[in-house]
C-alpha cells in the first residue's frame, strides 16, 4: 500500500498497516491544528502596549466539553480497533500448521510435523495458515517479520506462539528482535513461502533438508561457504583467524588439538565430520561445550561441502 512501509506479505498486515496509518494521520491532524492555534493565538493576543493587562478569565463549559470528549471518543475507538486486530493476531484458527521453532544463540531451528528440521530456513506455504510454537534453549530472542507484521518474544522455559497466513510467494527476511548477545546481528533468518505445488513437493521430499541446500549446484567448498553463513557457523566460527564463542576455521584443517579429556587430535575429514554432528563427543580445550549438534539437520552433502570449506581456510 505504502511504499515507505515494508512489503504486505500477510494476511495480517492490512490490518496492523492501517491502525498506525490512522493513528499517524490522526496525530498529524491534531500537530498541525493546535500548532496552527498556538501561533495564531500568540500573534493575535500579543501584548501591544505597556498597559495591556489579561482579562480575568473563570472558565467556558462548552469548550472544555468539546475538548474532553473529542479525544475521549477517539482514543476509546483507537483502543478498540487496536483491540479487535490484537484478538486476530493472537487467535490462530484451528486448522494452523504447526511449526516448532528453537531459537539459541545465535540461529533458528524449525521443526515440522513431517520430521523435517531446517536451520535458518522456514518453509511455509502461501494462503496456509502457520501457527509457530516457540521456545529458547539460552536466553530471550524474539521472532519478527517485517514482511508479514508478526514480532514476539521467545523465552527460555516456556512456549511462546504467534501465527499468519503467508498471502504471497517468495522470500522474506526473519531477523531476531531482542538483543541477544555478541552475535545477535547474525541470528537472521529467511522464510521461504512457497506455492502449494511446490510446498507439496518440499513437504514430501525424503530425507533431511533437501531442497533447502543452498546451490547444491556449486562445487562442494562453495556450497560449504554459503552453508558457512546461512546455517549459522558464522556467529561462532571465525574465518580470520580470530576465536569467537569457538575455534577460527582458518587453518583448522590438519593442525593437532588437545580436546577437555586430555587426548591429542589430528583435525581430518572425519574428526570434522564428528565435531558438526555430535560437537559434545570431543571438547576443544578453552571452549565450552555450547556448540549445538548438527546430526538430522545437515545432510550427509553439507557436511562435506563445509568440510571442504574449512580445508581452502589456510
Ligand atoms: C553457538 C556457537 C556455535 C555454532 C552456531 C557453531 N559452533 Fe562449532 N563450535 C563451537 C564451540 C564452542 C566449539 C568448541 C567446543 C567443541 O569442541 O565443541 C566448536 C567446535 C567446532 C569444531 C571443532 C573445531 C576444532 O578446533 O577442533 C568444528 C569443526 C565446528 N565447530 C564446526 C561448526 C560448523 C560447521 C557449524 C555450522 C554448521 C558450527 N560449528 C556452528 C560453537 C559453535
Ligand atoms: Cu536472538
Amino acid at each position: 500500500m505504502l511504499s515507505w512501509l515494508p512489503e504486505n506479505a500477510s494476511n495480517l498486515a492490512s490490518g496492523v498497516d492501517n491502525v498506525l496509518l490512522f493513528v499517524t494521520v490522526l496525530s498529524v491532524f491534531f500537530f498541525l491544528l493546535i500548532s496552527a492555534f498556538l501561533i495564531g493565538f500568540a500573534i493575535k493576543y500579543r501584548r501591544k502596549t505597556e498597559h495591556d493587562e489579561t482579562p480575568y478569565i473563570t472558565g467556558n463549559e462548552l469548550i472544555e466539553v468539546i475538548w474532553t470528549v473529542i479525544p475521549s471518543v477517539l482514543l476509546i475507538f483507537i483502543f478498540a480497533w487496536g483491540y479487535i486486530e490484537y484478538r486476530e493476531m493472537r487467535t490462530p484458527p484451528d486448522n494452523a500448521v504447526e511449526v516448532n521453532v528453537v531459537a539459541r544463540q545465535w540461529l533458528w531451528q524449525f521443526d515440522y510435523y513431517n520430521g523435517k528440521k531446517t536451520i535458518n530456513e522456514l518453509y511455509v506455504q502461501q494462503g496456509r495458515p502457520v501457527r509457530m510454537v516457540m521456545r529458547s534453549e539460552d536466553v530471550l530472542h524474539s521472532f519478527f517479520v517485517p514482511d508479514f507484521r508478526v514480532k514476539q518474544d521467545i523465552l527460555p522455559g516456556n512456549y511462546t506462539q504467534l501465527w499468519f497466513t503467508p498471502t504471497k510467494a517468495g522470500t522474506f527476511e526473519l531477523f531476531c528482535a531482542e538483543y541477544c548477545g555478541t552475535s545477535h546481528s547474525q541470528m537472521l533468518a529467511k522464510v521461504h513461502v512457497l506455492g502449494p505445488e511446490a510446498y507439496a513437493i518440499w513437504e514430501k521430499g525424503i530425507g533431511i533438508d533437501e531442497g533447502t541446500s543452498v546451490a547444491s549446484t556449486l562445487p562442494p567448498a562453495e556450497q560449504g561457504a554459503e552453508l558457512y553463513t546461512n546455517r549459522g557457523c558464522n556467529a561462532c566460527h571465525s574465518i580470520d583467524g580470530t576465536a569467537l564463542i569457538g575455534p577460527t576455521f582458518k587453518g583448522l584443517f590438519g593442525i593437532t588439538e588437545k580436546m577437555t579429556n586430555g587426548k591429542t587430535i589430528t583435525v581430518d575429514e572425519n574428526y570434522l565430520r564428528e565435531s558438526i554432528l555430535q560437537p559434545q563427543a570431543l571438547i576443544v580445550e578453552g571452549y565450552q561445550p555450547v556448540m549445538p549438534a548438527f546430526e538430522g539437520i545437515l545432510s550427509d552433502e553439507e557436511v562435506t561441502a563445509l568440510i571442504e570449506y574449512i580445508k581452502t581456510l589456510k
